[in-house]
């Protein structure tokens, strides 16, 4: 039996799981989506992650046809019907059908889909030897424009920093504000520690707030560190003492090299990895059983 895919209430098998090509998800883009893990049948994070679904959905006038407890009920049930201890889970809302307008009011009816699927781990090396990543000419959506605080269906400003990246030769891009200040990755959250200061950029400036790096700044704090939310830029990066990624999917990643410039010695840095071993262990007992 393959995966089970949830839309509106119904389960289909993955290569059944469609929407329609009037569905405005499609069309403009015009939904919002959560990428949230699972680990040993824990739902890492999942109050957070929906409290932000339904805040991207506000931020964009769209109803969600779930209350919260319904949604997290779907998630779970999906879970459980699919049999996953380590999943991936991705929440989509999108407007729904309508015609080939803009005009929302136009979709009756909310997309609703949970879909759940075996977890693709990053390759270990990344963790261990670090990530080399390039600063890219496109800079992040203008929060006036669009918020990148709301989690939308329209990614095309991190895919095309992510397209400069690869043609790079990169596997990771760091995009900067329109004004030129650090922002974040093209699916994570970038921090550096000075001077034993953990510091990111605020979220005000333009970028998603993680919960990966909520976590991470609240168990910084919990040692000890001294956490800044603070602009950072190009010079800060260049000449920080140790550099790292947070993300859902990544969860904490090194990174040793920015535009070939070697960040601190060149290999992960010990705060880095003491945070990393630490993360581990909360996503080991935190969560959401199944
Ligand atoms: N910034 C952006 C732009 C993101 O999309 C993060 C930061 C990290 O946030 P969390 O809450 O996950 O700590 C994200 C999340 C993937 C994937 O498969 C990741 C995200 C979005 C889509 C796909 O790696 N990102």
């Amino acid at each position: 039996m393959g995966l089970k895919v949830y839309i509106n209430g119904e389960y289909f098998e993955k290569d059944q799981a469609k929407v329609s090509v009037f569905d405005h998800g499609l069309l403009y883009g015009d939904g919002v989506f959560e990428g949230i893990r699972s680990y040993s049948r824990l739902v890492f994070k999942l109050k957070e992650h929906i409290d932000r679904l339904y805040e991207s959905s506000q931020g964009i006038m769209l109803t969600i046809p779930l209350s919260k407890e319904e949604m997290i009920k779907a998630v779970v049930a999906t879970l459980k019907l699919n049999e996953l201890d380590n999943a991936y889970i991705r929440l989509v809302v999108t407007r729904g059908m309508g015609d080939l307008g803009l005009d929302p009011r136009k979709c009756k009816h909310a997309s609703v889909i949970v879909i759940t699927d075996n977890i693709k781990l990053y390759p270990e090396k990344m963790y261990k030897e670090g990530l080399s990543i390039i600063t890219v000419p496109t800079p992040r959506n203008i929060p006036e424009a669009l918020n990148p605080q709301i989690k939308s269906l329209n990614y095309l400003n991190n895919i095309l920093a992510k397209i400069e990246a690869l043609n790079s030769g990169y596997e990771e891009a760091l995009m900067f504000t329109a004004h030129g200040y650090v922002a974040e990755c093209t699916g994570d959250n970038i921090f550096i520690i000075k001077d034993n200061n953990l510091i990111t950029p605020p979220a005000f400036l333009g970028i998603l707030k993680g919960i990966t790096r909520a976590c991470v700044m609240d168990i910084a704090k919990k040692s000890g560190m001294t956490v800044k939310e603070e602009v950072i830029t190009r010079h800060n990066i260049y000449t920080a003492d140790e550099c790292f990624l947070t993300g859902t999917a990544a969860e904490i990643i090194p990174v040793v090299g920015v535009d070939k410039r070697i960040i601190g010695d060149g290999k992960p840095g010990k705060i880095t990895l003491s945070l990393m071993k630490e993360f581990r262990k909360v996503t080991k007992t935190d969560g959401v059983k199944y």
